[in-house]
This record gives C-alpha cells, structure tokens and sequence, in this order.
C-alpha cells in the first residue's frame, strides 16, 4: 500500500445493505471470508446499479459500453490512481481492491475506479466558560472536532468531499470547509476567510486510502486524505461563523470520544486524530 496503513481488514458499511438512495436495491450477501477476489467463488451473482442521477453529469463517467478511460494513471485532468496501488481490470472495468461489495455497476458514484474526495479535520481542545481546557474521567482532556450533518443520510461526518478534475488536493480540503460548514463566506467575512487560509496552510496527514463509504461497489469506490487542522489555543476558530451549506444540513462542535457514530470510515480518522493529540477517547 502506498497510502497511510489501511484501517480496517474489511469493509462494513459497504456490503450486505440496501444500497444507499435507492429502496429495493439490495447487495448480494457477501461474508467477511468471501470478501477477497483471490477466493474463488462461482455463486457470486451480485445485481448490475448504476443511479440514473448520475448518467449525463460533467462531474461522471459515462456508460461502461462506451467508455474509453486509461486506468492507474492521470486520465487527462481525472485522477485515476488508488492509493492502493495497482488495482485490477476485469472485464473492462476496473475491480474494488478492498473485495467484493455484492453490487456491480457505479451505484451512485460518478467514477468508475477510485473516486477522490478529501477530509479536513478541523479540532480544538474542549474548555469551560472560564477557558480551561475540560478533562474525561480518566483525566485526559477532551478533544472536539467541526462535524457536519450530511444532508442525504442524516448521518453526521467530517465535512469532506470530492476533488474535482485537476484540483489539489489541499484546495479541496479548503473548499470543502467553506462550502460545508460556513455556507461559504460572505463579503463581510473576508477577514476570517484569510485567518482560515493560513490556518489550513499547516495540517498533519491522518490517512491516505479507500473509505469504507456505503456508496462503493465492485467497480466504484471512494478513496481520501484526511488531514487534521488543530486549533491548540481555541483562538482561530472562535472567530469563525459556522453555518451549514451546500450538501450539510447541520454543524456543531463534536466532542470525540469512543461512542461516536459517523458516516463511512470518518470514526476511525478521527481515532487517530486522539491518538496524535494524546487525547481522551
Ligand atoms: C466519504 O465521502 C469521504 O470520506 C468524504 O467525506 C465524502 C465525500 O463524498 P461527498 O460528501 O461529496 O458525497 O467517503
């Protein structure tokens, strides 16, 4: 693997579901041990989905029959390299290196092969009316992050999103904050919007690789870079003005501790995040 270790073996949250914004489409049932390609399994016989809010979009592949992509490499501005490394191409499309998802086709996702977002975790200590910084019972403090709550599944998360074609992937991590969790600045926020600039300058990269996001399939997968933004004094982002926009419908201070629930892989970047900050969890 190139990218930061996987954190998981296998994948959860993208196996034995209803696929996600759609009522009747259901996975083939896949057990963790039949997860790997190399296990030879002639029963497999998962469903053929692709959401038509997909077909026709600038920011989507087109059909598989008419698709001319180059795989493992920059396919003009549209990256399509796994973090993974080399992954498979089967039949003409590409084959999820985390194993089979029990669904075939691109579901909801817009690329065939690796889809690339980035996360930016932005944290800050936990601290009374008074400022001082709030301990857990086993005297560790208590580390919060912005979290957002996705409009489409109501789950809360880190508020990420794709890298568009051609993008950096720190202009992405940036763009993302804005349009999520403060609705886009407006004019008379210029100055927090440079105080935002310079904070997101300095990150620690948490991970590198494939989510376990309930969209993948065998042919469609998420992958990201999560980066940490840690406010350690609470003084930069007290001057921000949070305000859910674009695909967030709510944001809010999370404190982190192990019982969190969040969409897709977001709990266990965040768990390394405590660990860096030698937090409570
Ligand atoms: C997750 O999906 C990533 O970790 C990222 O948070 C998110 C990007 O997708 P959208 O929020 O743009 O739908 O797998």
């Amino acid at each position: 693997m190139e990218g930061k270790k996987i954190l998981q073996e296998v994948f959860f949250k993208c196996r034995n579901s209803i696929y996600p914004r759609s009522s009747n489409i259901s996975r083939f049932p896949v057990p963790d041990d039949k997860t790997d390609w190399r296990i030879h399994w002639k029963e497999y016989n998962p469903a053929v989905y692709t959401d038509s809010s997909v077909f026709g979009k600038p920011w989507a592949d087109g059909d598989s029959d008419d698709l001319k992509a180059q795989w493992n490499t920059l396919d003009g501005k549209v990256n399509r390299v796994s973090y993974t490394g080399v992954y498979n191409i089967v039949d003409n499309l590409p084959q999820n290196p985390m194993g089979r998802t029990g669904l075939r086709g691109r579901g909801c996702l817009g690329r065939w092969g690796p889809n690339h977002a980035a996360d930016p975790i932005v944290t800050r200590w936990k601290r009374s009316e008074l400022g001082t910084v709030i301990k857990s019972k086993v005297d560790l403090p208590i580390l919060q992050f912005v979290a957002i709550q996705r409009r489409d599944c109501k789950e809360w998360a880190i508020p990420g999103g794709m890298v568009d074609p051609g993008e950096n992937v720190s202009a992405t991590l940036l763009r993302e904050f804005l349009e999520e969790a403060l609705n886009n600045l407006q004019q008379s926020h210029a100055e927090a919007e440079e105080t935002l600039k310079r904070f997101f300058s300095k990150g620690i990269e948490i991970y590198k690789g494939p989510v376990d996001d309930p969209r993948n399939t065998d042919h469609s997968w998420m992958e990201t870079v999560a980066v940490n933004f840690h406010d350690e004094d609470g003084s930069v982002v007290a001057k921000l003005p949070f305000q859910a926009g674009d695909d967030a419908c709510n944001v809010r201070w999370m404190d982190l501790n192990s019982d969190i629930q969040l969409y897709a892989s977001h709990k266990d970047f965040l768990q390394q995040v405590v660990t860096l900050h030698k937090a409570s969890w």
